[in-house]
C-alpha cells in the first residue's frame, strides 16, 4: 500500500495565534502531501521498497538504489519529519517540560532555558532550509544538531527526539524573514507529552521513531 498523508490531529485554526490558519493548511496538504506523492512515484521504479517504512528509507540511503536515492532522501525525510511535527506540536501546548524529559535536559544543558537558547541559536544558523533537533545518540547522550533540506537524523545514526522546521513555508505568511521570532513563539505550541512518548522509547532503545505512519 502507498504511503498516505496523516491527517492533521486537530483543525487548521489550531495553532493560531503561534502559527496561522493559512501556513497549516498550506504546509500540511501542500507541502507534507507533495513530499508523499512524490515518495509513492520514486518507489513506483522499486517495487522491492514497497513495504520498508519511511524511517527504513532514510536510515541507509546508501542501500537506495541511485536512481531514486536524491528523491528518497528528500521525500521519505520530508514525509518522516512532517509527520512528528504535527504530533509534536498541540493547541495550548508549551510551558515547561515536565517528567523525563525534564530532567534529561537539565542534565544535559544546565536547565530549559539554556537549552532553549542553543535549540533556538542552532535553527537561526541553520543556513537556507532545513530544521533543528533533539537527537539522541546510541550512548544515550542528547545534543542539539541542525539537518539541512529534510534530512533527519536517523540518517546520521541519531534519535530524532524533536524537531522545528525552519524551512521559511513554516513561518513566511506570518513571520515574514523574522525566524528568530517564530522560533520564540514556537514554544508555546509544544506538546511536552508526546515529546515525553518519544524519549520513552528512545531511552527504552526502540525503534527510533514512532511507526510514523498510517500505511
Ligand atoms: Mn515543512
Amino acid at each position: 500500500m502507498a504511503h498516505q498523508l496523516p491527517p492533521l490531529p486537530y483543525g487548521y485554526d489550531a495553532l493560531e495565534p503561534v502559527i496561522d490558519k493559512q501556513t497549516m493548511t498550506v504546509h500540511h496538504d501542500l507541502h507534507h502531501g507533495a513530499y508523499v506523492k512524490n515518495l509513492n512515484a520514486a518507489l513506483e521504479k522499486h517495487p522491492q521498497l514497497a513495504d520498508k517504512t519511511p524511517e527504513d528509507l532514510i536510515r541507509d540511503l546508501n542501500a537506495i538504489p541511485e536512481d531514486i536515492r536524491g528523491a528518497v532522501r528528500n521525500n521519505a525525510g520530508g514525509h518522516v519529519n512532517h509527520t512528528m511535527f504535527w504530533k509534536i506540536m498541540k493547541p495550548k501546548g508549551g510551558g515547561d517540560p515536565s517528567g523525563p524529559i525534564a530532567e534529561a535536559i537539565t542534565k544535559a544543558f544546565g536547565n530549559f532555558k539554556d537549552f532553549q537558547t542553543k535549540f533556538n541559536d542552532a535553527g537561526v544558523k541553520q543556513f537556507g532550509s532545513g530544521w533543528v533537533w533533539l537527537a539522541g545518540k546510541a550512548n544515550g547522550e542528547l545534543q542539539v544538531i541542525s539537518t539541512p533540506n529534510q534530512d533527519n537524523p536517523i540518517s546520521q545514526g541519531l534519535y530524532p527526539i524533536f524537531g522545528n522546521d525552519v524551512w521559511e513555508h513554516a513561518y513566511y505568511l506570518k513571520y515574514n524573514n523574522r525566524r528568530p521570532e517564530y522560533l520564540t513563539a514556537w514554544w508555546n505550541v509544544v506538546n511536552w507529552d508526546e515529546i515525553n512518548h518519544r524519549f520513552a522509547a528512545f531511552k527504552s532503545g526502540k525503534e527510533a521513531h514512532e511507526p510514523a505512519m498510517a500505511r
